[in-house]
């Protein structure tokens, strides 16, 4: 039998397996569910196998079992299986950030952007995997070679969300391997193709069999039983504050090493000095692109009221000129919410902040062309209170809210006045108020003149507060996550 993720046909529409052991099959349940494109979605893209605690059991036993071998395998090997998978993902980016388009929603440009960006940190794993291990000490015995090494920690959940389909994935699953751990993967339940394609790259690309393991399924079948299962020993969680601080509380219970990145509430301050033109096209990039929908989102513009009418009204005309509609058409700059639960949430907040006396500074006429895809228009709200829901909430959606205030430190104040702290942004054109920024602002990552979202693969990435666990991904940071440090004290045998 061929060993293909397509393990069946339900009429045109393919059947997609698990990953256990180096075999694709599908759950042990014969169950599979169907996933649909966002913005039509009468499109089947497929059907996805239903994982279960069986299926979870197989797979951590598969990784559980490869790991010895995998964690006393040479980096090297390691690096060079990753740049092959790399190399394999480069190859197909544009039909998989295709697919990730028509599986998410998020604009073509986004949706191939992400997949090179996957590829960009399967790239840069390798070439982590080839760094340092250790390092050598002095030691009170000068006979003595004192180092430490840091090793793999055993097998490893990755627990995804939808938004960033391919690229999370990649930036966590990438450093667990290239560390020497071994992988179960549960991806988010509405984007399973695209752990597909990242699972089929590093397959291929010739990780030995049960290292990497994908189970597809929904929280409660397969993250549960995964998160709870004793032979899982570091877990890495990327989604909301409750399903993470529940995730947290349960496996550290049980002593497992856990990392969260969670949600956020970025600002961007636009300050009077400002290059307003400059301001207005990364307030709306950081607050509109994939539909809103990343934790690095711009959802409050904090602006000096000096400046706050001439950016509003700028901010009003140009969101509302956006091209929704279709992401897989050329022309569409913003694509629909991911479901029509997220859909439906996102125009209720909306409607609650008009009810709440808030003013909708774009036009929310309904468009007539959009289908039956989940669409929300885009919403700029003027004159927003710092203290209103819509100021302290994470909508997850095309919504920003512009906060007039009176200088930087008032900006600072409002803009820490949140529980959440992952990513936050200055426009200004002076020096001392953007080191100001920088030391009182407290936020995980930090910009001066560019949006709030974003993250290259080489630095570390996560929030203050609310939105993180203290712990970074990415970088060298993601070294510290994967592996834990053995100290050596290696002396000669007494001579004789
Ligand atoms: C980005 O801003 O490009 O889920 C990355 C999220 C974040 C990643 C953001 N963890 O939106």
């Amino acid at each position: 039998m061929v060993n293909s993720a397509v393990i069946d046909q339900h009429g045109a529409a393919p059947v997609f397996g698990l990953y256990i052991n180096g075999e694709w099959r599908a759950a042990a349940s014969g169950k599979s569910y169907e996933n649909r494109n966002p913005a039509r979605p009468d499109d089947l893209i497929g059907s996805f196998a239903s994982g279960g605690t069986e299926d979870v059991d197989a797979a951590v036993s598969a990784a559980a079992e490869a790991f010895t071998a995998w964690s006393m395998s040479s980096p090297i090997t390691r690096a060079n299986i990753l740049y092959k998978a790399s190399e394999i993902l480069a190859s197909r980016v544009n039909e998989i950030g295709r697919e990730l388009t028509r599986e998410e929603g998020k604009t073509l440009k986004e949706g191939i952007g992400e997949t090179s960006r996957a590829v960009q940190i399967l790239r840069y794993y390798a070439g982590e995997a080839q760094q340092p291990t250790g390092e050598h000490y002095p030691s009170a015995n000068p006979a003595t070679l004192l180092y430490t090494v840091r090793e793999p920690l055993g097998p490893c959940a990755i627990i995804t969300p939808w938004n960033f389909p391919i690229a999370i994935p990649a930036w966590k699953i990438a450093p667990a391997l290239a560390f020497g751990n071994t992988v179960v993967f549960k991806p988010a339940t509405l984007t399973p193709l695209c752990a597909v394609r990242l699972t089929e790259a590093l397959a291929e690309a010739g990780l030995p069999e049960g290292v990497l393991n994908l189970v597809t399924g929904s929280a409660g079948e397969v993250g549960d039983p995964l998160v709870n299962d004793e032979r899982i020993i570091a877990i890495s969680f990327t989604g909301s504050n409750e399903v993470g601080r529940q995730l947290k509380m349960s496996a550290t219970a049980r002593g497992a090493k856990v990392q969260l990145e969670m949600g956020g509430k970025n600002p961007a301050i636009v300050l009077a000095d400002a290059d307003l033109e400059h301001a207005v096209t990364n307030v709306i990039n950081g607050a509109m692109m994939s539909t809103g929908q990343k934790c690095t989102a711009t959802s409050r513009a904090i602006v000096d009221h000096r400046v706050a009418d001439e950016l509003s009204e700028r901010l009003a005309q140009r969101i509302g000129a956006l091209r929704v509609g279709d992401p897989q058409e050329e022309a569409t700059q913003m694509g629909p919410l991911i479901s029509a639960e997220a859909a439906k949430r996102v125009a209720g907040e909306i409607d609650r902040a008009k009810r709440e006396g808030l003013t909708l500074l774009t036009k929310d006429g309904a468009s007539t062309d959009l289908g039956d895809g989940y669409f929300v228009r885009p919403a700029l709200f003027g004159g927003v209170a710092p203290d209103s829901r819509l100021a302290q909430e994470e909508l997850f959606g095309p919504v920003l809210g512009v906060i007039p205030v009176d200088g930087l430190d008032e900006a600072i104040e409002v803009a820490n006045n949140v529980r959440f702290g992952l990513s936050a942004s200055l426009f200004t054109r002076d020096i001392g108020r953007a080191l100001t920024f920088v030391r009182k602002i407290q936020a995980g990552v930090v910009h001066v003149n560019s949006e709030t979202a974003g993250a290259e693969p080489q630095v570390p990435f996560g929030g203050y507060k609310g939105s993180s666990s203290y712990s970074r991904e990415q970088g060298k940071a993601a070294r510290e996550f994967f592996t834990q440090v053995k100290t050596v004290y290696l002396d000669p045998p007494p001579s004789a």
